[in-house]
């Protein structure tokens, strides 16, 4: 027979869908809903697994729209309190870490779809068993992919539910700078907050301990997002390594300089 799992015979460049994966979704599912019961109303856990299965499989995973996610997207949102929502972009580990020290805050990642989607992979496949265990496309290859597209559909929702203050955590130390139009969070989630719900927006701009900073909050990039922000009628503020989150960068780096208490 064929040698099983070699790299030739992929048909994707992406890794496979996740091992068990009914199981995964299923699990984080009852687990974020038997933590905040109370905030969520019924959610249905079955039914929210049919729906993302329902939403790829069989399907060719070059294919995939909106349209297939929306069954799921009504049956596992939910609102997200005022002045609470945090936006991020090239901060993942950062932005995360802060919410788990930090109950004061929500990333997409904290409701239930982001929970149950993160680090997961799937996609479907026209033949049976209609699931693609061992390769999935890039976004380079398609970028209508099942991964991809939940991403930018979620991120749209979780933009349009948010309301009050919003913050948005963004890496100063990347070269290219730190406000990127193409990311997720430049594209999709600014064009989608409401002017009539969210105030103003909070740049917390984070640089690496020990690492380059290679913007501030007057650099170039930033006076970009800052006008595409006024433009639309927020207020926007901007602040270099806010304290609260640089202090859980200083965990990793006690001895550093910008992390002494007294500077
Ligand atoms: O493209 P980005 O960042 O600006 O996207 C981040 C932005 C956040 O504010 C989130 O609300 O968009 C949302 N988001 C996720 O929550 C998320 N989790 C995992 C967007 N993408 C997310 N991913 C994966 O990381 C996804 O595969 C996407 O393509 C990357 C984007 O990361 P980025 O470039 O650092």
């Amino acid at each position: 027979g064929k040698p099983e799992g070699s790299p030739e015979m992929l048909k994707w460049k992406d890794r496979g869908t996740t091992k068990n994966l009914q199981e995964v979704i299923l699990g984080r599912c009852y687990n974020y809903v038997m933590a905040r019961h109370s905030e969520l109303g019924d959610k249905d856990c079955l039914k929210i697994w049919e729906s993302l299965k329902e939403a790829f499989i069989y399907k060719n995973p070059c294919n995939i729209t909106s349209e297939d996610y929306q069954p799921l997207m009504e049956l596992a949102s939910h609102p997200i309190p005022c002045n609470k929502s945090l936006f991020w972009s090239k901060t993942n580990d950062l932005a995360h870490r802060y919410t788990k020290s930090n109950q004061n805050f929500f990333t997409l990642e904290d409701t239930l779809l982001g929970y149950m989607a993160d680090r997961v992979s799937w996609c479907g496949d026209p033949s049976a068993p209609g699931i693609n265990y061992e390769s999935c496309p890039k976004r380079s290859e398609c970028e209508s992919n099942p991964v991809s597209v939940f991403w930018k559909l979620a991120s749209k929702m979780f933009a349009e539910a948010a309301c009050g203050v919003v913050q948005v955590m963004l890496n100063g130390s990347i070269e290219a700078g730190a406000f990127k139009s193409s990311s997720i969070f430049g594209s999709i989630e600014i064009f989608n907050l409401n002017p009539d719900k969210v105030s103003a927006v909070h740049v917390w701009l984070m640089h690496d301990i020990g690492g380059p900073q290679s913007e501030s909050c007057s650099g170039y990039s930033i006076k970009r997002l800052r006008s595409i922000l006024e433009e639309r009628n927020f207020q926007i503020t901007c602040e270099d390594n806010y304290r609260p989150v640089q202090l859980l960068q200083c965990v990793h780096n006690p001895e550093h300089t910008d992390c002494r208490l007294c500077t």
